[in-house]
């Protein structure tokens, strides 16, 4: 299979800017670029998905380049509704730092900085140099402007793409750089500056973006209750990742093997079949939890993040962390305690029995279970003492139903 095809089959490819692309990856030998803006101190499990096609193209015989926004972070990309907010110059300039760092730690390749050849250009020569190069009509074709004019944008986020555009510019002079890869939302962005260059220097060069990345109700990927999952482990544990990743819709875990792995064809179709024929097993879901956190944190922490995994349903539940349970046990019926309560109220409180009859006889009969571990003491007095965290404790009634109560 070639470069180009295996990207095809990963589903890696939306959009390319000419036909002769395909022969170009496949031959190798092509410097290409990847952006990020220092909007965040971290990359999140959404960057990861297009950074990941750095390591791609490298193994096809490719250079890499990451670029970190230093300029076009103090800008702001337009969104498609309305203005960004202005992060603060020392914010930004943490945030460089960090992603800066990040990404060589990840990836181990070149990483440049958009600021370091933007900050002294001139105004009176950007707009001789290279606003001339940029028809406004063309600016208001695309797409992300043309779905800011009715909301309005102002002229410092107007000009992003021609930051964007001069970036690749001078990558393409300075570097030998021909190809720029991102996601398909920077469509504009990358065009701009492929055009540009065929403008200024009458010469070629490529880009291709990349499908975003959805669950199966097209939401974006990555997010775990509105937050961003993070790739920086002090922001967001491994085991979090690890829990997000394992409980993958079955139509997707598919997708998610071939975007977010490095697994040769074969053995996704093997996963592809284990999944199809044994979804009990679950082997799809272990093998793409455990090639992204091994990739991101190293084996030891996804070894770890295992385990953890399986105190969830032991008695080893008490030596997890109060954040990390809440983290894997989202979709489960929460309450409240807010003093110390005979289990058989509490039970009643909670509303996990209708009746203190009820109650009682769950008890005696074995059926409860205060952080995994059976308690049938009538008398019980559930106190902080029997807290994780003095945050949470975990009832279960039955065998299955789990219910999370919060120290208020
Ligand atoms: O020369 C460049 C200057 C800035 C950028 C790229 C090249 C950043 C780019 N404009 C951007 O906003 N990228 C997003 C970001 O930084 O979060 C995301 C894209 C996504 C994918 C990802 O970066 O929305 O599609 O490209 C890597």
């Amino acid at each position: 299979m070639t470069l180009f095809e295996d990207l095809k089959w990963r589903g890696l490819i939306k959009d390319i800017t000419s036909p002769e692309l395909e022969e170009k990856l496949n031959k190798g030998g092509m410097t290409f670029y990847i952006g990020t803006d220092p909007t965040a101190d971290s990359m999140h499990l959404g960057h990861l998905s297009s950074f990941l096609i750095s390591k791609r193209l490298k193994e096809g015989g490719h250079t890499p380049i990451l670029l970190i926004g230093g300029a076009t972070g103090r800008i702001g990309d337009p969104r498609p509704t309305s203005e960004r907010e202005m992060k603060s110059i020392e914010e930004i300039e943490h945030n460089i730092e960090c992603l800066t760092k990040q990404a060589k730690d990840l990836f181990g390749f070149e990483v440049v900085n958009n600021y370091d050849w933007s900050k002294d250009i001139n105004f009176i020569d950007f707009l001789r140099d290279y606003g001339k190069y940029f028809n406004v009509n063309y600016m208001l074709d695309k797409d992300i402007i043309r779905r800011r004019l009715e909301t309005g944008i102002t002229y410092t986020e107007f000009s992003y793409m021609i930051m964007q555009a001069l970036d690749f510019l001078h990558l393409y002079e300075n570097k030998n750089c021909t190809l720029q890869v991102a996601g398909s939302d920077q469509w504009g962005n990358i065009t701009a500056g492929v055009d540009l260059i065929k403008k200024k220097l009458g010469e070629d060069a490529y880009a291709f973006t990349m499908p975003l990345v959805t669950d199966k109700y097209g939401n974006k990927f990555g997010k775990s209750e509105g937050n961003a999952l993070w790739l920086d482990k002090k922001k967001t544990s491994p085991y979090e990742i690890y829990q997000y990743l394992i409980n993958s819709d079955d139509e997707m875990v598919i997708d998610y093997l071939k975007i977010f792995t490095f697994l040769s064809r074969e053995e996704i179709e093997r996963l592809e079949v284990s999944n199809k024929n044994h979804p009990e097993l679950r082997e799809a879901h272990k093998a793409l939890a455990r090639e992204v956190v091994t990739f991101l944190h190293g084996e030891e922490e996804y070894k770890h993040a295992l385990e953890m995994s399986e105190s969830l349903f032991s008695e080893d539940i008490t030596k997890l962390s109060a954040q990390d349970i809440i983290a894997s046990l989202k979709d489960i019926p929460t309450f409240e305690i807010t003093k110390n309560t005979l289990l058989v109220d509490l039970l009643v409180e909670s509303t996990i029995c209708s009746s203190k009859r009820e109650a009682r006889e769950m008890i005696t009969s074995g059926a409860i279970s205060i952080n995994n571990k059976k308690e049938t003491n009538l008398e019980k007095i559930i106190t902080k003492n029997d807290s994780i965290d003095n945050q949470i404790i975990i009832i279960k009634k039955g065998k299955k139903k789990y219910y999370l109560g919060f120290y208020k």
